[in-house]
Parts: C-alpha cells; structure tokens; sequence
C-alpha cells in the first residue's frame, strides 16, 4: 500500500523530511503506535525498543527519567531506533523563552544532536517554536516541534482561547509538524482536528486498550476511537511497557490504530 492511499491530505500537505518519514514507517509496519519507552535505566529502554521497534511508529522518551544516562548509552537508543526507522521524539514540553529553550535543547543531554521531535507548550509565547528550530540548525539537523493544544491528564488547563491560539499558531509555523491532542476523549479530538484542518498532524497519548481513568489523573480513551477523531499517532506507554508480553501488546495496539487509519480513509 502506498502511503498517499491511507494518508490522503495528510501525505500532500506534508512534505517536510521527518513527517514523510512518520508516515512512510507507519505504512511499512502497519502502525501508528509512538512508544512512550518511559524506562529509567538504558539496558531496559534498549531491550524494550529492540522487542517491539517493528510494530512501532515512533519512539517517544523522557531523556531525564533516565538514572545511567551517558552518551555512549544513549546512542545505543538512537541506533535501535534508526535501525527500524524510528523518529525519535524527546517528550521535553519545554516552556520558557526561545532563547533559553534554544539552550536547553544542547545541555547536559544534547537533546538537538538526536532528536527528531520535541514537544513544547506554547505558555511562553510564539518564539519558543524559533528557539528549537535554532537548536536544530545550530548542530546541522532538522527537526519538528509538536506543540500541546490538549493533554490527557484530569483538570489541564489546555482549552478554550488558549488552545485555540496555539492551534492558530502552529498552523502559521513551518517548524510545527502538528498537535499534541487528547487521546482519552473522542469528541476533544475531533473538535481539535475540525481547528487544525487536515494539514497537520495531531499525535494523542491518554490511549489504552482498556478505556477509564488511571493512577494520578491519566485517563486512556480507545486507541481506535482516537483515530477515527483524528489521531496520526498513538502514544502508548503502559498498554506496551506494563504488559505482561509486550510485544503482543505492541502488535495489538499496532493492528487497531492501522486498522482505524484504514476505516478513516477508505482505503
Ligand atoms: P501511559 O503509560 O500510556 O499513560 O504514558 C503516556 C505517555 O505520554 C507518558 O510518557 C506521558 O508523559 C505522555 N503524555 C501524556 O500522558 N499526556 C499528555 O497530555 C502528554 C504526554 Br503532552
């Protein structure tokens, strides 16, 4: 199957490096599950990558969860990623002024040298989009920014005409691949997908197999259900990581996305 089939508008409005990349992956492994490999010691990260990287999409991490994190380590997480064509998306949520922002995405981690993908809130104005798309050129790569219009978690505060301002932003910014949108509430999501329009990407976690509310405020909608709203990317951390065969869970997660991406386009 040819990605502009399940794609659609997606596919001809999207023609920078690293979307085409997203979705050409998914196409290849019938699915559109980011792992959130949120493990705090790299042997486990690694081993979690190298069992399921073919179901995947895109690998997601919280590089400072990370206990044993060094450099070599981390490379090694790069490599499994690339070895399956992974993006690899940093959940950074960064917040401050570009300038800082640019900074931070070097630090002690280097985030912009092996990043594909960074989240960041939109609180602190529209420069923080510019701070990372510096970073990205300061090390020679590129990279795309998924901005927070939604969160899954209880009681954010992401909505109304502040959601709707970082929607109109993103929109106007080549830097913004797309959306953070949340996975745990079907009708958020198609009302964020009717603001976004069909040329961005909307990325959801808060999507578990078994729907409800969870420890500290999380709250899990249906990964299909999320899809058929709107959904490009299903972030699954737990339904993968927690099972107890993860690579099951990893190819029914991949089959329920992949099978709503087909319902959603016809295809
Ligand atoms: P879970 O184990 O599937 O609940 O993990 C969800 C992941 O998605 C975890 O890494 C969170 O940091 C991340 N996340 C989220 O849960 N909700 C949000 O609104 C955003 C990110 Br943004």
């Amino acid at each position: 199957m040819e990605p502009a089939e399940v794609w659609g508008e997606r596919w001809s409005a999207m023609t920078a490096p690293i979307a085409r990349q997203y979705m050409t992956t998914a196409v290849r492994s019938n699915s559109l599950v980011c792992l959130a490999a949120d493990k705090s010691r790299i042997s486990d990260l690694l081993a979690l990558v190298r069992s399921v990287g073919p179901f995947l999409a895109a690998l997601k991490t919280h590089v400072d969860v990370v206990e044993d994190w060094t450099e070599e380590g981390w490379g090694e997480v790069r490599a499994a990623a690339d070895d399956v064509d992974l993006l690899l998306f940093e959940d950074r949520k960064f917040a401050d002024i570009g300038g800082i922002t640019q900074k931070q995405m070097h630090g002690l981690y280097g985030i912009a040298g092996w990043a594909d993908l960074v989240t960041a809130h939109l609180i602190s104005g529209p420069d923080i989009v510019d701070g990372c798309m510096a970073a990205w050129a300061d090390v020679g790569r590129n990279g795309g920014v998924l901005l927070l219009a939604q969160m899954s978690s209880r009681g954010n505060l992401l909505a109304g005409a502040y959601s709707d301002a970082v929607v109109a932003h993103g929109r106007s910014h080549d830097g913004v691949m797309g959306f953070i949108g949340n996975g745990s509430r079907p009708e958020e999501l198609r009302d964020l997908r009717s603001r976004v329009g069909e040329e961005r990407m909307i990325w959801t976690p808060g999507v578990n197999l078994v729907v409800g509310d969870c420890v500290m405020g999380q709250r899990y909608g249906h990964p299909r259900e999320a899809v058929l709203a709107g959904s490009d990317a299903i972030i699954v951390g737990s339904g993968i990581h927690k099972a107890d065969d993860p690579v099951a869970a990893a190819k029914a997660y991949a089959e329920a996305s992949w099978q709503a991406l087909l319902e959603r386009s016809g295809a």
